[in-house]
């Protein structure tokens, strides 16, 4: 007696119902988290680990947006979020369907001809389209706005920040502007011979600025690199040595917020934060001032303690 030949569908029914199983267990952890929310167990979270792990990735969770310029990042990013959780619903469901539509004990032998419909061409050509239109009518946009158009220095408040590890030194002006560093040093200190330095100062690990003003950052780092990241007042840019990189935000509240470095750069990566104290205009003034009238007799602050 011939043994009957092996289906390559052997099996299909048994997958469809794990599918099944995995999309109940998947929807429930969902349902835990999100209705537990701050309050879930720990052990409930981890074996739910699937469902927890694209509950912690979610948007929803990144901190909030307490800068002027920092919406349309936002917006592009949900959309993104959301168009992406439509194609992972739509091609899990439409896996789970096909699993269970096309199961062996309905269809015991394979069918040649195969699909004549052309409707995925048409869903591909959505979904390219739905991209399409985020790139060029968000992304690029948003990117030339961060990178390209930059507030003027006039309207704006103008530092430097050279990283270093594991500090960040914020370089505020004199009266008449940025002088320049000692390059011999080996540290980040102004030149005291410079006489445009003169009310310049440097602080460690602070940068204070006036509130509903663009802060435009200018950015370098005297050893790896580093990168300045603020991520309430939606702003992250890598600070390279030998490089002067601006970047630019405009913080929409009095407040403190972290800088964190986003680049892994050292045994001490970890403790490189810094804050950013959000003041009004009043009070930056009077900061500024006092500092630079403590720094007149010739390029101090700088310097390592
Ligand atoms: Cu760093």
């Amino acid at each position: 007696m011939n043994k009957p030949p092996s289906n390559p569908n052997a099996g299909f029914g048994r997958w469809a119902l794990y599918s099944v199983l995995f999309g109940i267990y998947f929807a429930a952890g969902l349902a835990y988290n999100y209705y537990a929310g701050r309050n879930a167990n720990p052990i409930a979270q981890i074996i739910f680990l699937p469902a927890t792990a694209i509950i912690a990735i979610n948007p929803m969770h990144a901190m909030k947006n307490e800068s002027m310029q920092g919406g349309g990042i936002d917006t592009l990013n949900w959309m993104i979020h959301g168009l992406m959780g439509i194609l992972f619903v739509g091609w899990v469901g439409y896996f789970g369907y096909v699993l269970f539509r096309f199961r062996r004990n309905v269809n015991p032998t394979a069918d040649y001809t195969g699909v004549k419909s052309h409707i995925s061409t048409y869903v591909e050509g959505l979904v390219a389209l739905v991209e399409g239109v985020l790139l060029i009518g968000l992304a690029i946009p948003l990117w030339a706005k961060a990178v390209q158009k930059f507030p003027a220095e006039k309207d704006s408040t103008v530092v430097h920040v050279i990283a270093q590890q594991f500090l960040w030194n914020v370089w505020y002006p004199g009266k008449d502007g940025f002088g320049q560093l000692d390059l011999n040093s080996g540290n980040v200190a102004l030149d005291g011979k410079d006489a445009k330095s003169k009310g310049n100062f440097i602080v460690k690990n602070d940068l204070k600025v006036p509130v509903g003003k663009p802060v435009i950052v200018h950015l370098s780092s005297r050893d790896v690199i580093h990168s300045f990241a603020c991520k309430p007042l939606r702003v992250t840019q890598d600070a390279i040595p030998g490089l002067n990189i601006p970047a630019w935000f405009q913080p929409a509240k009095v407040g403190t917020y972290w800088i964190n470095c986003a680049q892994l750069c050292g045994s001490g990566h970890y403790s490189m934060r810094a804050s950013v104290s959000v003041v009004s205009q009043e009070d930056y003034d009077k900061f500024l001032a006092e500092n630079q009238k403590a720094n007149e007799s010739g390029g101090g602050g700088g310097g390592y303690e």
